[in-house]
Formats: C-alpha cells, sequence, structure tokens
C-alpha cells in the first residue's frame, strides 16, 4: 500500500479552477469542496486527499510536510518566506498581474512615495530594485480605496481585467509581475517519496497540456 499523498488546496477562485485539472489527472473528491463543510476531502483515490485551505496558508502546509503537494498563486508565494518548497508546475489557472496604481492622471514619480498593500514583501523588493524609497503601509483588503481616501500615493495590488481599479478612479501605472497559481512540492518529501510524487506531477503536467 501506497502512504496517502495529501494535497493543500486554495479555497475560492483557486479552487475552482483547480478541481478540473486534479479531474484531468484521475483525482476527484467523494463530497463537493462548494458544499461540504469538511476541511479534508476524501477522494476517488484510496491514497488522495485534499485540504481545502485559506490560500495564504498553503506554502505553511506544505513547507512542514502536514501536505507533501499544494496549489498557491504566485503573489502569495512572493509572500512566503520558507525555503522548503518547489515549484515544479506552472498551473497557468488563476492569471492575473500584481501592478502599481494610482490615482488617474498621477505620477508616482516623486522621491519618496507611500505604497498602501497587503503584498509587503513583493512591493518592497519592487521598489528596492528601482532605487524608489517607499513608505510601505499593510493593508488587509479594499486597498483601492487608499488613495482615493488619502492614505497613499498608489497600491500594489493583483489586476486582471482592470475593472476594479477602473470603478475606484484608478489606472495601473507599472507592472511588476504576472501571477498564476503554482503546483508547490515540500522538498523533503520529493527525496523520500519521490516516485509517487513524480508520477503525480507528470499527471497534472499532461492534465495543463491538455487543456489548452
Ligand atoms: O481570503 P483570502 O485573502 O485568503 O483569499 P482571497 O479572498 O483573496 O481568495 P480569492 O478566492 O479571491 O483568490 C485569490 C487568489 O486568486 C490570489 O491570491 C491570486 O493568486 C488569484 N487571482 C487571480 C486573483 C485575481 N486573479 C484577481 N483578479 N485574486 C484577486 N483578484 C482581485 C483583484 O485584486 C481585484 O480586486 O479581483 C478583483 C477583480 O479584478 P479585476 O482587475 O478583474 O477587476
Ligand atoms: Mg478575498
Amino acid at each position: 500500500m501506497t502512504e496517502t499523498l495529501t494535497i493543500a488546496l486554495s479555497k475560492g477562485r483557486i479552487l475552482k479552477d483547480t478541481l478540473p485539472l486534479l479531474a484531468y489527472a484521475g483525482v476527484t473528491p467523494i463530497d463537493d469542496p462548494d458544499t461540504s463543510r469538511k476541511l479534508i476531502l476524501d477522494t476517488n483515490q484510496a491514497d488522495i486527499k485534499l485540504l481545502v485551505i485559506r490560500a495564504s496558508d498553503v506554502p505553511t502546509y506544505v513547507e512542514y510536510g502536514a501536505a507533501q503537494i499544494g496549489v498557491a498563486g504566485k503573489d502569495v508565494l512572493l509572500e512566503h518566506d520558507g525555503t522548503g518548497l518547489y515549484e515544479p508546475v506552472d498551473l497557468k489557472i488563476a492569471v492575473c498581474k500584481i501592478m502599481v496604481a494610482a490615482e488617474n492622471g498621477k505620477s508616482i514619480d516623486q522621491p519618496r512615495i507611500r505604497v498602501a498593500t497587503k503584498y509587503v514583501k513583493t512591493a518592497r523588493r519592487y521598489f528596492a530594485s528601482k532605487e524608489q524609497q517607499a513608505e510601505i503601509i499593510k493593508l488587509y483588503g479594499s486597498m483601492e480605496l487608499a488613495p482615493i481616501a488619502g492614505l497613499a500615493d498608489c497600491i500594489v495590488d493583483l489586476v486582471d481585467t482592470g475593472n476594479t481599479l477602473k470603478a475606484n478612479g484608478l489606472s495601473p501605472v507599472e507592472h511588476i509581475a504576472d501571477i498564476s497559481s503554482r503546483l508547490v512540492v515540500n522538498k523533503a518529501a520529493m527525496k523520500i517519496r519521490h516516485e509517487q510524487i513524480k508520477q503525480f506531477i507528470r499527471q497534472i503536467e499532461t492534465a495543463v497540456a491538455k487543456k489548452k
């Protein structure tokens, strides 16, 4: 018998896009994740279980080996400090960009700016890389409000269609990174359970290729 493979999934929009990929790879949850209140889901494969958790907790579960595999947004991975993760597959789902946005017509070309964001590390790294002094203000949501309310000169946030920015009188001004969800694997598990995990990775890679 093979040991149970535990896969940590980000709930919300990433989950919605992940389930078809898992299905392609032959894994389907027994209970419907949308309606079930279970946090651990059994699947049609006796040796595969799914954890459905907060997106920002996925890297932590995988890093500590409570799950061997996970699915997380690159935005979340960029904010995670650990070194215990491999990132073998770009799943090409939940695609968006992380950008700097400011009020329409306003430039952020000032020697020192205030930046509101939930992506503190990404923002700090970005402004450091272009040698612009930035005071980073941590927010937990509704970043779009910050420039309008006079809290900050700009925000660093995810942008897809740009409609949310537009509805709040903001425009994207600088592109920081392209974002999509990634398969992540615990480094120790990859060594110890190489065959089982390698096989799963191959199935997911095939699923991603087929979907295109
Ligand atoms: O609750 P928690 O904070 O843990 O997660 P969440 O509520 O942010 O989860 P959820 O379900 O929204 O999923 C977030 C993840 O989906 C992110 O970490 C990204 O990896 C991915 N993703 C992809 C996005 C978007 N696209 C996206 N557009 N997450 C958020 N957005 C936001 C964007 O910031 C904007 O406010 O959606 C809004 C609409 O975007 P526009 O540009 O199309 O208007
Ligand atoms: Mg949310």
